[in-house]
Order: C-alpha cells, then sequence, then structure tokens
C-alpha cells in the first residue's frame, strides 16, 4: 500500500493546506498500524486518496454510490437527447447533438472506470441500475418535446452540471477528480451549444420564441431540483452532505450550488430574452443574490420513486439496449482473448 502520491498538480489544491510528502514507498509500520489516521491525515492535508490507499468503508461505499449514480445519468441522458437527432433541424445541428450525445457515452465509460477503481464491477453497477438499486439523476425522467428542449437542456441540465462538477473535480478521490476535469471541459462546450440553439430560436418567428420559452418553463424547475433536496439550514443535518463535506467528497452543499446557479442563470434567461417560470425570483441586495421560490420537492420525491413522466420507458430502453448488445460484449472478449492468446504465443516463442 502507498501513500498520496498524486495531486498538487493537477486542478485541485487551491486549499493552501501544507501537503503531506508526495509517497512512492510503502506505508511505515506505524503508519500501516494506523490506518484511520492516515486515511484522516490525508483528509486533513487536503489531499488525495487514491485506490490503492486504505479508506473507511463508508468512504468507499459513498464513492461508489456517488460515482455509479454519475455514471448511470451520463448514459441514460444519452436517451432525451438522442431522440431528436434523425430530427435535428439542419445537417450541422444534427452533427453537434452527434457529436454531445457521444460525449455523454464517454463521461459514462471515466466514470464507470472510476467506479471500478473501488472494487466493484461494471457489470454489478449496471445490474443494479437495471434493477433499480441505485439511481440515476431525477432529471432525465422529464420528455424532450420539441427542438428547442435540446437547447434547454444544453442551457439549463448542462449548466446545472457544471456548476455542480466543477467542485467535483478537487473532490478527495483522486479518479474521480480526475475524471471530471475533461468531464467539465466537454460540459462547457455542451451548454454554449445549449444557450445558443436557445438563442437563435428566441430570435426567429414568434412560433420559435414560443417553443423557446416553452422549454424554459418546463426545464427550470427540474434543473434546480438536479442539485439534490435541501441540506442547509434547518435542514443541515439531513441527507449525505455533511459527512461527505467532511470527506472532502461534496465541496458546497445543495442549497449552496442551487443558489449559485441561480444567479449564473438569470442574467443569461435576460440575455436570451427568456423570462424564467418564477414570480418569486428578484435580485435581493442585501443577500447579493437573486431570491427564488419553493421548488416541489413532492414532485422530486415522485420522480426519484419511479413515477416520473419518463422513468418507465427510460429503463425500458437502457434494459433493452444492454440486452441486444451482448453479442457486442461477447465479441470483444473474444477479440481480447484471442489477442492474448497469440501475444503469449509470440512471447514464448
Ligand atoms: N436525482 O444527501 P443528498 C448530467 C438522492 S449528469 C436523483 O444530497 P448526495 C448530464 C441522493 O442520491 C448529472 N437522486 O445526496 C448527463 C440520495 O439518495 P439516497 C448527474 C438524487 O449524493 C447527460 C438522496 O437523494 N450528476 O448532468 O450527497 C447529459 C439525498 O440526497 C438527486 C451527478 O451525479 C437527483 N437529482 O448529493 C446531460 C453529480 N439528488 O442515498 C447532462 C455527482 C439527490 O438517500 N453527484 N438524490 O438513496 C452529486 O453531486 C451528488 O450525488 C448529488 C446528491 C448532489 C446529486
Amino acid at each position: 500500500m502507498y501513500g498520496n502520491d498524486y495531486g498538487p498538480d493537477d486542478a485541485a489544491g487551491e486549499s493552501g493546506k501544507d501537503r503531506l510528502p508526495r509517497r512512492d514507498e510503502p506505508l511505515n509500520a506505524a503508519e500501516a498500524a494506523d490506518l484511520e489516521g492516515y486515511f484522516d491525515g490525508l483528509i486533513d492535508a487536503d489531499q488525495r486518496i487514491e485506490p490503492r490507499d486504505a479508506m473507511p468503508e463508508a468512504y468507499r461505499s459513498t464513492l461508489i454510490r456517488m460515482i455509479a449514480q454519475h455514471a448511470h445519468s451520463e448514459i441514460i441522458g444519452m436517451q432525451p437527447e438522442g431522440n431528436w437527432i434523425s430530427r435535428a433541424p439542419s445537417l450541422r445541428r444534427k452533427a453537434i447533438l452527434m457529436a454531445k450525445v457521444q460525449d455523454e457515452a464517454g463521461h459514462g465509460l471515466y466514470l464507470y472506470s472510476a467506479a471500478e477503481t473501488l472494487g466493484v464491477t461494471r457489470e454489478e453497477l449496471l445490474d443494479r441500475l437495471h434493477t433499480g438499486r441505485q439511481k440515476y439523476s431525477s432529471i432525465f425522467n422529464y420528455p424532450t418535446l420539441t427542438w428547442a428542449d435540446v437547447g434547454a437542456i444544453g442551457w439549463l441540465v448542462d449548466g446545472a452540471a457544471i456548476m455542480n462538477q466543477v467542485p467535483l473535480c478537487r473532490c478527495s478521490y483522486g479518479p474521480y477528480a480526475r475524471a471530471m476535469i475533461r468531464v467539465c471541459k466537454e460540459e462547457s462546450f455542451h451548454q454554449r451549444q445549449g444557450f445558443e440553439i436557445l438563442w437563435v430560436l428566441a430570435r426567429g418567428t414568434a412560433e420559435q420564441k414560443a417553443m423557446a420559452q416553452d422549454a424554459a418553463n418546463r426545464w427550470w424547475w427540474p434543473s434546480l431540483m438536479m442539485f439534490g433536496p435541501p441540506d442547509s439550514g434547518e435542514d443541515a443535518s439531513k441527507g449525505h452532505t455533511a459527512q461527505s463535506m467532511a470527506w472532502g467528497i461534496k465541496r458546497f452543499s445543495n442549497d449552496d450550488l442551487r443558489q449559485k446557479f441561480v444567479d449564473m442563470t438569470v442574467p443569461q434567461a435576460e440575455r436570451i430574452g427568456i423570462t424564467l417560470p418564477d414570480p418569486d425570483l428578484r435580485w435581493n441586495e442585501e443577500r447579493g443574490h437573486y431570491d427564488f421560490g419553493e421548488v416541489d420537492w413532492a414532485e422530486f420525491k415522485r420522480v426519484l420513486s419511479g413515477d416520473g413522466p419518463m422513468n418507465a420507458q427510460r429503463m425500458a430502453h437502457r434494459v433493452r439496449a444492454h440486452e441486444e448488445g451482448a453479442w457486442v460484449r461477447e465479441a470483444a472478449v473474444a477479440y481480447a482473448e484471442r489477442r492474448a492468446a497469440a501475444a503469449a504465443e509470440a512471447g514464448a516463442a
């Protein structure tokens, strides 16, 4: 077992805390005898935990839950947008949308790989998804009714995703933090393409403008739900946030990120020329933030329990795609085995 030997040079490390020296030798006897102390020391020094470091079981299982849920969201998130690839309004829009949906598949792959470093297989994670034992983001249980929804997903859903994921580039678990760096770069492109779709529609015909407004109306509240339930003030002890922040997995509360998202997005809506569907939305000079209305948490709970508009369809499609893809997985394994056998034979010769 080794100490934490990655990290300070990547996107992490603005904490200013002293770093433990980089390690490239096994733990000494005292460190090995006090693994919990060693783990806490790494966390206190704001260093990365790597797969080969000892870690408390609860830290490991929290990360498996969170990274797997994130990976599942990426691949289920391909469905609402994939719905529009064959109907994109121009060749340019189609090419951009295909690239974006492929990016989401890639994000799923990095994230399943990151989860696998915690000692769980991809097959097991997919099985947990398909049997409802793990979740994916609530947001993907809403339908994409018009082309403007593709714009709203890019602008609002990817905008919310970036707000949540940029701090995850500083997550204490190395493989997740490193995966997030590339994911966030791609998400920023996605967010801009969504903004641009709505910008163009808002400058089009009256019908196109109405379509952009309708999409924003339908996606605004579900986007605010993406950040998760309230976890500050009197809700501070609810959910996983306090423990995950103590472990350096989460860097901000759900409520803080939601507020940052609202503050970032309201001026963007004004620039596009669409209104956000919240009569309580207004700048609060004293707080230096926008006030906004109450999220419908009963709706969030309904969607999480499987009763959203698209839950059944999303899962049925996912399971079908997995079953129909069995031959690809079998062929890939057979090919890898044949190559390995050929390499072994060449090595023996
Ligand atoms: N949907 O204590 P909390 C994308 C659950 S991909 C469903 O705050 P935590 C994109 C939560 O799991 C976007 N469930 O939990 C892809 C927990 O359940 P349990 C996905 C939710 O984990 C393709 C309970 O509620 N991003 O943007 O500390 C195309 C209590 O919550 C949700 C990520 O996954 C939700 N929205 O914080 C386009 C980012 N929210 O264990 C775009 C990584 C909460 O009590 N994940 N729950 O059964 C995270 O940052 C955190 O896991 C969350 C929740 C902020 C989401």
